[in-house]
């Protein structure tokens, strides 16, 4: 007999929409359940193509999922969506406009979107993200975008979820500046000037191509600099072309090295998860964890003194 979990698993493997969408809701809410999940399901994933899409606010990233999501199933790709939204203050007027194309493109069967709660702390929700693109990986589908709005460092990492980062620019607003402090030169593959139907886009391309210049890296992928107009879907096509020109540069070598340093990122992360939770819970238990709190607190103990001894205490019980 199955489990319900099991269950569940077995209907995201088959691709059935409600699983997934139970599936995704785990994910989101219940970080004990999803990892359970993520544990059944994790040897089915690594076949999708994930592609982040990061850039300030409101330089056109969901327009161009839109053109992008179209065209991938003119050429008769499937596709799943997952829109990160931790800033909702700058993205409220756009959020209306995304409901409408989201409930446009998800009566088609080959396309799941689903746009992530933004009550989560930024770690739980990088961490929910990671864990949304592995369920619609393992149900099957060809490509996973992950919008998500690059305004701070800590965003800039929840795209780190996806094998090729596209970052969307658009002229004006000194975007090209606020692109710098937010990391975002160092992560994007390839960089789309959106709204190249505007003034100055030359010169917003000339830009990031000398930003670009400045800290390339000899032998790798040189990452290009396109322009594109979403709301016609004029570039999307040569969009298209170059991440898979990225893919394959990938499966080159440089995705094992890739995917090798975020394993061991997430390993570390795990035990550190774990392992704090023991020490806490049993301190919990044994009625002792407010002892220590004040302890810390009247500055009678530091809080690294304190997790040495813990773990030092732990260590011994376990022995
Ligand atoms: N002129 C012009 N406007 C565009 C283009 N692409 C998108 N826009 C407009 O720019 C505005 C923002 O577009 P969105 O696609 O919502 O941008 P976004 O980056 O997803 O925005 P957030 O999710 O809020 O960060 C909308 O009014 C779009 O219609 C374009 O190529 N040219
Ligand atoms: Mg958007």
């Amino acid at each position: 007999v199955l489990t319900e979990i099991e269950r569940l698993v077995e209907g995201v493997l088959n691709s059935d929409r409600r699983s997934i969408a139970r599936c995704l809701s785990l994910v989101e809410n219940n970080p004990s359940e999803a990892e359970r999940v993520i544990s059944l399901l994790y040897q089915h994933t690594g076949n999708s193509q994930t592609v982040g899409i990061t850039g300030p606010p409101g330089s056109g990233k969901s327009t161009l999922i839109d053109k992008l999501v179209k065209e991938l199933r003119r050429r008769g790709k499937t596709i799943g969506v997952v829109a990160v939204d931790p800033s909702s203050p700058f993205t409220g007027g756009a959020f209306l406009g995304d409901r409408i194309r989201m409930q446009e493109l998800s009566v088609d069967e080959g396309v799941f979107i689903r746009s992530m709660a933004t009550r989560n702390n930024l770690g739980g929700l990088a961490k929910a993200t990671k864990d949304a693109v592995r369920v619609l990986d393992a149900s099957g589908k060809d490509v996973v975008l992950v919008e998500t709005v690059g305004a701070g460092q800590s965003e800039v990492e929840i795209v780190k979820v996806a094998s090729t980062v596209v970052v969307v620019l658009a002229p004006g607003l000194g975007d090209e500046i606020q692109a710098i402090k937010a990391g975002m030169m160092e992560i994007g593959d390839i960089f789309v000037v959106n709204k190249a139907d505007k003034d100055n886009v030359d010169k917003a391309v000339i830009d990031i191509k000398a930003m670009l210049g400045l800290n390339q890296k000899k032998g790798g992928w040189v990452p290009p600099v396109l322009r594109t107009k979403a709301l016609s879907g004029e570039g999307v096509s040569e969009l298209l072309e170059k991440i898979t020109e990225h893919t394959k540069y990938l499966k080159g070598g440089a995705l094992r090295r890739k995917l090798l340093g975020r394993v061991e990122v997430e390993l570390v992360e795990a035990i550190r998860s774990r392992v704090a939770e023991r020490v806490i819970d049993d301190l919990r238990e044994e009625g002792r964890l407010d002892e220590f709190l004040q302890k810390i607190l009247e500055k009678k103990l530091d809080p690294y003194s304190a997790a040495d001894v813990l773990l030092a205490e732990k260590l011994k019980k376990s022995e």
